[in-house]
């Protein structure tokens, strides 16, 4: 039981086993009592404390492990018995690691923690303790399946899948006595890239026997293999529409070659066109998910978890829920988080995200079977590049044991567990808003990606205007906005079941902070707040800035020695980088609905 820390046995006393009573080391703090006959479920304990003795029971040693680091969460005092037990059991950290550092990409996709704790340059990381240390780490969170390389398999990762799969054991092995099991991303492709055959296609009989025997290989090394995380005929990834096959074809293949296992295809809807003509209006890159995948609802094998952006564009500050999420009862599905912040400010920025998370979670909880978030770890001494983003990760663990906790709480909980009493309240107000901040002095509205085109960080607003994303905002001198109702729009709204699809089609109702992802609406529009459009671009760009400004000289208030200077320091870097980027964000978002509108601040500030 190596997740028993030798640090914890001071505070954690003795073991039970059935038949075998025992005391590990230290002061009987806690009692540990291992009871298959105890009636609790996989991963589930209960938690007590009387005269300061913690006691947990579990009828696993998984759900001894979470009672115990739950044991280090308490406080003081005595606590009547609880039971937890996970509300998903499948709870995924995935990781969007390269083995080979790719020319653009780097190690990590979209990774701003420095390189990977997997990989390194080609090889697999010297630093295995390291590994170990981050899956306590991602336990002590709840989190119990990890993904160990990126969605965008190229052909030096596919092979992680045959001749390096030993690698991909060793890392299994550091993350099998805290009970995370270990996914691997891989090629649709494989059969022809590893194979040797001269097609991918799931209707060819020798493409399904090259899977089986590719699992069965996996299975022979890896035993408690996780499966498959699989990106296909997405942002160039092959897939079966090149056989013409469906999503359903293709995931099931490569489920009947891990059923027998009892292994899990985790196979992504992140399928659009990226190719398409800005010219062209009738194609919306919001509808592409749904269209792709809600026709095959009920068509998947049991053993596959269809895996969906929470919103139905890429991972934005704010975004409707994705009806995909709303619109496949009979199939398995994930909801899949960002911690890594792409398009939030990539940890130079701070933002916590749990109150975005929890406001898709409260819809579609019930909805999904497991919950996913990118990772946002690299080798970082802080794990996170923004040593406050580990919060994020935190959270990511703690929402998908239980998607019902309030971000506040989770945030508490963090606070108090990493630093001092006295750090607490200038942490919260640092944080508690910082997500509402973030999206207060970047795109208004709901309207998405004004950001630099390619690497996604600051302003960029017509960045992607012409470009061939399917990411627009069609801005023009009388208004701004997507209109993507049933009346006179992309029809968007249509895929969404009642009250949504008729919520967001009306301007009446469709909430203020959504309007211009389904709305194209004049400046002078009056949101539901009673400003107009225009007024509100301004009056929030102006708060936003203020309110980074405010949180940089609340942390330089904050004495170093509580928090440790290092950290301290880079927190502060941290700050005066998101200080000047927000400042540059609101003078170019103002400029540019000034310079389009012609509409002036009423409260006359300046504007270029
Ligand atoms: C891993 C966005 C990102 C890509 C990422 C992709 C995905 O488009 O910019 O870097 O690729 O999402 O989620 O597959």
């Amino acid at each position: 039981m190596s997740w028993v820390h030798p640090a914890w046995l001071a505070r954690l006393g003795r073991l039970e086993r059935p038949g075998r009573p025992g005391r590990l080391g230290g002061d009987a703090g806690a009692v540990l009592r291992l009871d298959p006959g105890c009636g609790l479920g996989a991963e589930a304990y209960t938690i007590s404390r009387a005269g300061g003795v913690t006691t947990v029971v579990a009828a696993d040693e998984a759900g001894l492990m979470y009672g115990s680091f739950h044991a280090l969460r308490l406080g003081d005092g005595d606590l009547a018995a609880e039971t937890h037990a996970p509300a998903k059991a499948r709870r995924v950290v995935q990781h969007w690691d390269n083995v080979f550092v790719h020319p653009v990409m780097g190690q990590v996709e979209r990774g701003y923690s420095g390189g990977s704790v997997f990989w390194e340059d080609g090889a697999l990381t010297g630093n295995l303790d390291r590994v170990g240390d981050y899956a306590r780490l991602l336990a002590s969170t709840g989190i119990n399946l990890v993904s160990v390389n990126n969605v965008n398999v190229h052909a030096g990762e596919a092979r992680l899948l045959t001749e390096r799969i030993g690698e991909v054991a060793v890392l299994a092995e550091r993350f099998r006595p805290y009970h995370i099991r270990v996914l691997l991303s891989v090629s649709f492709a494989s059969p022809m890239v590893l194979g040797g055959l001269d097609t991918a296609d799931p209707g060819d009989k020798r493409v399904r026997a090259w899977w089986a025997a590719a699992a069965r290989r996996v299975y022979a090394r890896i035993p408690d293999f996780g499966g498959f995380v699989v990106k296909a005929d997405s942002e160039g990834q092959p897939g079966p529409y090149a056989y013409g096959r469906t999503h359903a074809d293709g995931a099931n293949m490569l489920a009947a070659a891990l059923a027998p296992f009892g292994g899990e295809v985790y196979w992504r809807a992140f399928v659009y066109n990226h190719r398409q003509d800005w010219r062209d209006r009738s194609t919306d890159r919001a509808r592409a998910a749904y269209e792709h995948f809600a026709p095959l609802d009920g068509q998947f094998a049991d053993n596959v978890v269809v895996q969906v952006k929470h919103g139905p564009i890429d991972f934005q500050v704010r975004e409707p829920v994705s009806p995909v999420l709303l619109g496949m009862p009979a199939t398995r599905l994930a909801v899949e988080l960002q911690a890594t912040q792409e398009y939030t400010g990539q940890q130079r920025h701070l933002c916590y995200l749990p109150p975005l998370w929890t406001s898709v979670l409260s819809t579609v909880a019930d909805h999904v079977d497991a919950v996913v978030t990118v990772s946002n770890v690299g080798e970082d001494a802080y794990w996170t590049g923004h040593p406050l983003a580990q919060a994020n990760l935190y959270a990511a663990g703690r929402l998908a044991w239980d998607p019902a906790l309030d971000p506040g709480a989770v945030l508490d909980e963090w606070i108090s567990l990493t630093f001092p009493e006295a750090a607490r309240e200038t942490l919260h107000a640092l944080m508690d808003r910082s997500w509402c901040v973030y999206e207060q002095y970047t795109a208004p509205l709901g309207v998405g990606f004004m950001v630099h085109p390619g690497d996604h960080y600051g302003p960029d607003v017509d960045g992607y205007e012409y470009s061939r994303w399917g990411t627009y905002h069609f801005a023009d001198r009388d208004g701004v906005g997507v209109d993507r109702t049933r009346a006179t729009g992309t029809g968007f709204t249509g895929q969404y079941p009642a009250p949504w699809r008729d919520e967001y089609e009306s301007l009446a109702t469709c909430p203020d902070e959504l309007l211009l992802f389904f709305h194209h609406v004049p400046y002078r529009h009056v949101l539901r707040s009673g400003l107009t459009v225009i007024q509100h671009i301004y009056d929030t760009h102006f708060a936003g800035a203020a309110a980074v400004t405010a949180m940089r000289r609340r942390w330089a208030e904050l004495a170093p020695e509580l928090v440790g200077a290092e950290l301290h320091e880079r927190v502060r870097e941290r700050l005066a980088e998101q200080e000047r980027s927000a400042v540059e964000w609101r003078d170019q978002i103002n400029t540019y609905f000034l310079r389009k509108s012609g509409v002036p601040d009423a409260h006359g500030r300046r504007i270029f």
